[in-house]
């Protein structure tokens, strides 16, 4: 008997985090029994909602009001988990203890609301309005990288990833800290670039541009695939296409150009149009972006980074049936069933237009 991936279970290695994950594609054929979501009340939106926080002139949690904003708007959190002024944690007997390390956490955090309409999310959005989304995406990380060393651009969408309000949105966290997936982002790509004197993510589109079998969708600049490590059955990342050898890919999302935001906008709206096409829902996910540390690391070189989009989506076999992060993923490793090929194959079979148009 000869080795197959697409049968025969295997584990792979992701550079960027260290990790292996654990494929088990033969796990697909068994029967599933146990939890079944909620079709997601994203689908019955109604165009305005006046009574939701997020709607352009309604009042949010603290009173205030928002503006009757036409395109996006951005506001500082009503209930932020990072605030700006603390004070110092104490340090017992003035001494630091291995075994119990603390240190202060300062940040803010702010809510950008994507378009007026309750309705419209992301891949029902036109490509000059995801524009406008990355402008501010951008002005955001640039106004807060002045000052933090880690913003971070995410999106909750749908209730099954916790997101608690249907007005498209998301939420930027800015820290004075690097978050986890940051710092050990930055340790690997760092590491590779001292062993091969190129980015790791550099090397590893060329290949995964030249082997073909994990993209979903690819144009001028930017390219989406499944990556060979990816934990969510439909993860996918988001890249820049090398071109010119000296031409240096982004490192941040305050690197784009013109051209660059608006081929990146496309890239988004058509992936999550796949997404949505897939199972004919408002897909779940989480998503955001990675870009070298700003604050106090703008100074340091930061040639081993390349910027570039991750979207972490639950859903497994159906609108209804995800994937569970649990006992085996909590206690020894991730195990993944289809693999990345399977999954990039789907996707790229998904029609590029939307379902409801
Ligand atoms: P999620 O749906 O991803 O939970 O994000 C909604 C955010 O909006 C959440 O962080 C904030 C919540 O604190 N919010 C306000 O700041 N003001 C409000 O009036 C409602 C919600």
């Amino acid at each position: 008997m000869s080795f197959n991936p697409t049968e025969h279970q295997h584990i792979r290695f992701n550079p960027l985090k260290g990790e292996w994950v654990l494929v088990s594609p033969h796990r697909m054929m068994r029967p599933w029994t146990g939890q079944v979501e909620k079709v997601s009340d994203d689908e019955n939106q109604t165009k305005t909602d006046a009574t939701n926080p997020l709607s352009p002139g309604a009042k949010r949690g603290n009173s205030q009001v928002n503006p009757n904003y036409e395109s996006t708007y951005t506001f500082t959190n009503d209930f932020p988990a990072l605030l700006e002024d603390i004070p110092e944690p104490e340090v017992q007997n003035g001494e630091e203890n291995e075994l119990f390390q603390v240190k202060a956490a300062r940040g803010t955090c702010k809510v950008m609301c994507f378009h007026p309409r309750s309705d419209i999310s992301i891949p029902l959005m036109s490509v000059s309005e995801i524009v406008k989304v990355i402008e501010n995406w951008m002005r955001e990380t640039k106004e807060l990288g002045e000052k933090y060393s880690w913003v971070q651009v995410f999106e909750n969408k749908g209730t099954i990833m916790g997101c608690s309000n249907p007005h498209p949105h998301c939420q930027i966290w800015a820290s004075d800290f690097l978050p986890n997936e940051g710092r050990v982002k930055n340790e690997t790509q760092r590491k590779y670039f001292e062993k091969h004197g190129k980015p790791l993510l550099k090397d590893y589109v060329s290949q995964e541009c030249s082997k073909k079998e994990r993209i979903v969708f690819s144009n001028s600049d930017w390219v989406v695939l499944v990556p060979y490590w990816a934990l969510w059955p439909f993860e996918t990342m988001v890249l820049p296409i090398p071109k010119e050898e000296l031409v240096p890919l982004p490192k941040r999302m305050t690197d784009l150009s013109a051209d660059q935001i608006k081929s990146l906008a496309e890239a988004v709206k058509v992936i999550t149009t796949k997404y949505d096409n897939l199972f004919n829902t408002s897909f779940p996910y989480s998503m955001g972006w990675h870009g070298a540390p700003t604050g106090k690391y703008l100074a340091e070189n930061m040639d081993h980074w390349v910027f570039h989009g991750i979207y972490y989506p639950p859903l497994l076999r159906s609108a209804t049936i995800k994937k569970f992060m649990v006992g085996y993923e909590l206690l020894a490793q991730v195990q993944r069933d289809l693999t990345a090929e399977q999954a990039a194959e789907r996707l790229r079979n998904c029609p590029d237009r939307h379902y409801k148009l």
